[in-house]
């Protein structure tokens, strides 16, 4: 025997009437307990409305675009009698989906199928931090895959209940995090309450995508653009389970929402090798089974790796990179810093060539402007920028760093020395914050204290150039009919043939080695 059920729309708090935003399902459609039937909004959240049990959708009562109120019918399911176990209950926790208030959602560890415990290979948040809906919480390894957490919710982390090294077990609590956005199908009951269900599901997809690997052709998911992508939870779910960086997907939705067609269609256009994916065609890395050929080891990328790998990437694919090289002759600037690096060090200021070079930069960039300058987001138009905020290249513990000198036109080298000191320092303690990482205008990378003769840096895109540095080195130049022996510094100028040509790359760094070897120019004190 079988009975016909509504699911109908919560109490929804403050909010009279939300939006629909889209329709999941349609007559006919065979949905699951907590498969998203509708995606509502208010002007605070997304929500999925869930089926409340298994069944066959025999009528939808609203329509994409059109308006709902608390208790509006949704969907009627035709089911089994005997899969309802409490009919009248079914409403509840759809009831309890959109309660707008401030509640602490547990997040736990999903169904790991064969695995009993696993371990935290990382802690990606700490207490305080805010995160989004989808926002990675812990790194997970089993033997076979690794997997993020992500977040439910949206919020600020109020416990963390794991530790790095330690072993979980799925249905363990992993972070509370203090919400006042909804959570997803999330029965909002007490004030504290595990999300259990919610998490599995979204955290399925990324041990599938983890455990398959998403298709070689999609760009990887780069999770700072997912987590900000304007998407409801089962859109979210869906690009994780094809691969999808939500980042990259355009919305056609209310207010460029992005929908389950646009995933669909992103997919397709992107396996066509249209272009939507961006570099969406390129060829793939064959998949090597590296333990048939010896031992391994599995050691996730940490998080500063997983956030500039694909933004390297982008630059390297996006950008037309010319690499010029050329020589400075720094033999006159190393015997004005020696002269003067005793007199600084006394005052605390370590007086490296770096300062010296980002000085040199800042003649250069006064010079020619265009290297100052980044394309628009139309790509016909060239941002020259008026001010000169220089970042540099930091090898950190966790990987690399670019902190930002913020002015440095208006910075004499004692300044750019005191400032290159304490933001590496920062830099390798990890306390860098965001704003001292962005606005960056032109980069050095300088590897003149490591070793190498000349390097093909990455441009830090959207900027227009970097200078890669390499180790100085005594060599025999040519001058006035004999060979002397002069202090060389390699120097290695990427820049983005789109913006600049081959002639200006070339004029750049004379300009560049001809300011290094006048020191007068780059010690002159700054008005
Ligand atoms: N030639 C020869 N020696 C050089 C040199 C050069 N071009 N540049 C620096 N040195 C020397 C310095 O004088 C210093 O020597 P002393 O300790 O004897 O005085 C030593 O190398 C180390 O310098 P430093 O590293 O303390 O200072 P710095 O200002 O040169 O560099 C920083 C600071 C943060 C840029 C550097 O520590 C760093 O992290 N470099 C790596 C950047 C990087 O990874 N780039 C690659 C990015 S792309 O993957």
């Amino acid at each position: 025997m079988s009975q016909s059920i509504d699911v109908v729309v919560p109490d929804m708090g403050s909010f009279a009437e939300v939006g629909v935003v889209e329709v999941l399902v349609k007559p006919g459609d065979r949905v699951e307990l907590d498969t998203p039937l509708v995606t509502l909004e208010t002007e605070k959240a997304t929500m999925d409305v869930p089926s409340t049990t298994a069944g066959i959708v025999e009528a939808v009562h609203v329509v994409a675009g059109g308006k709902i109120s608390a208790g509006g019918r949704v969907v009627t399911l035709r089911v089994d009698a005997a899969a309802v176990v409490e009919p009248v209950a079914a409403a509840a926790p759809v009831a309890a989906v959109a309660a707008a208030e401030v509640v602490s959602v547990g997040v736990t560890v999903p169904d790991m199928g064969s695995f009993a415990e696993v371990g935290v290979v990382e802690l990606l948040v700490a207490v305080g931090d805010s995160v989004e809906i989808d926002t990675p919480l812990v790194t997970l390894e089993t033997e076979k895959a690794t997997m993020d957490v992500p977040s439910t919710v949206a919020g600020v982390v109020e416990q963390v209940h794991v530790s790095k090294g330690g072993k979980v077990s799925a249905g363990g609590l992993v972070a509370t995090i203090r919400s006042t956005v909804v959570p997803a199908a999330a029965p909002v009951a007490a004030a504290s309450v595990a999300v259990a269900a919610p998490v599995a599901a979204a955290v399925a997809a990324p041990v599938k995508a983890a455990a398959h690997a998403a298709p070689a052709a999609l760009p990887p998911i780069s999770e700072s653009g997912f987590s900000k992508a304007h998407a409801g939870p089962s859109v979210r779910k869906l690009a994780r389970e094809l691969g999808v960086d939500l980042g990259r997907v355009k919305g056609s939705g209310p207010r460029s929402r992005i929908t389950h067609d646009d995933v669909k269609a992103w997919v397709k256009q992107a396996l066509a090798g249209g272009g939507g994916g961006g570099g969406a065609a390129l060829p793939s890395v064959p998949q090597v089974d590296f333990a048939a050929f010896g031992a391994v080891e599995l050691k996730p990328l940490n998080r500063i790796q997983k956030i500039s790998g694909p933004r390297l990437h982008a630059s390297w694919v996006n950008l037309p990179h010319v690499t010029q090289f050329d020589e400075a002759d720094v033999t006159e600037l190393e015997a004005t810093r020696n002269r003067l690096k005793d007199a600084a060090a006394a005052k605390g200021v370590k007086l490296t060539p770096l300062a010296f070079i980002i000085r040199a930069c800042v003649h250069a960039l006064q010079q020619y402007p265009q290297f100052n300058a980044s394309l628009d987001a139309s790509g016909e138009n060239i941002v020259l920028k008026k001010y000169m905020h220089i970042g540099f290249a930091a090898d950190t513990p966790n990987g690399l760093l670019v902190p930002v000198i913020r002015d440095a036109d208006k910075k004499d080298i004692y300044q750019i020395a005191t400032e290159l000191a304490e933001l590496s320092a920062k830099a390798r303690d990890g306390k860098l914050s965001g704003a001292q990482m962005q606005g960056g205008c032109f980069t050095v990378s300088s590897l003149g204290g490591i070793g190498g003769t000349a390097f093909t840096p990455i441009i830090n895109a959207p900027e227009a150039a970097i200078l890669g540095v390499s180790r100085t080195q005594t060599k025999p130049v040519w001058k006035d009919g004999t060979f002397v022996p002069r202090q060389m510094l390699p120097l290695s100028l990427s820049y983005d043939h789109r913006i600049i040509d081959g002639a200006a790359g070339a004029r750049f760094s004379t300009a560049l080695a001809q300011a290094l070897a006048n020191p007068s120019m780059l010690t002159e004190a700054i008005p």
